[in-house]
């Protein structure tokens, strides 16, 4: 009895062996790859998305190219092919891009952080695959990845930023025309830039702080909110 027990035991294990290799053994005949093909795009390629961005049911591509301060756009060809590249102007270090529809015409959009310019670039769509000239809007310090999103939910696509050398999230509304309002993390950044009406600096303070502080300067507060100016130009 003990003996079959154990026989038992040992064809159950083998069946789960079998089980667990037969699969990855079908799976790995079954997918190959054909021979690599590189695309020419700018210096230094940092990050792609794909979109169709002249509405012919092919998949295209945009890459941002952080060492030119360009993206480039590669429309895709029904064999699998792409075009040569079509690069537009962005801010520096551009390191993600997103791709919406910011004016809501139904034609995809492009938005791109640039890392050292702490900014994102807007390129909206010409539907024939071209795009015009990029409209920037501030984020935090070191824009490292945007997202596309209705965070407020009122139909217009807004923008999520994350803020590498910030430590911060920045949301920038869309206005629904491809616009987009300033972000809450520039408006915290410039209360960070306080001065005292003799010229010294004053203890940093966060934007939370702000309606309060100002409620003490009517009270005849010594420190006084006036951003982004030097002690000397006060
Ligand atoms: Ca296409
Ligand atoms: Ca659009
Ligand atoms: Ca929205």
């Amino acid at each position: 009895m003990k003996s079959r027990a154990v026989r038992l035991s040992f064809l159950a294990a083998a069946a789960l062996v079998a089980a667990s290799l037969l699969p990855q053994a079908v799976f790995a005949q079954a997918v190959s790859f054909l021979a690599r093909r590189d695309l020419q795009a700018g210096t230094s390629p940092q990050f792609v998305a794909a979109g169709d961005f002249n509405r012919d049911g092919v998949p295209d591509l945009v890459v941002a190219n952080s060492g030119a301060a360009t993206v480039s756009v590669l429309l895709g060809r029904a064999d699998g092919s792409f075009q040569p590249a079509r690069d537009y102007a962005v801010g520096a270090s551009p390191y993600s891009i997103a791709v919406g529809d910011f004016n809501g015409d139904g034609i995809a959009d492009l938005a791109v952080a640039n890392y050292d310019a702490n900014t994102v670039s807007v390129l909206l769509g010409n539907a024939d695959g071209t795009f015009q000239a990029a409209q920037s809007f501030p984020t935090g310090t070191n824009p490292h990845s945007v997202a596309v999103g209705d965070v407020n939910r009122d139909g217009v696509q807004d923008l999520v930023v994350a803020d590498w050398g910030a430590g911060t999230v920045s949301i920038l509304r869309g206005n629904g025309n491809g616009t987009f309002q300033p972000s809450a993390t520039s408006t915290a950044t410039a209360c960070r830039t306080w001065w005292s009406r003799t010229g010294a600096p004053a203890p940093c303070r966060s934007c939370a702080a702000t309606a309060t502080a100002r409620s003490r300067r009517r009270s005849a507060s010594p420190w006084a909110p006036i951003p982004m100016r030097s002690p000397s130009a006060i």
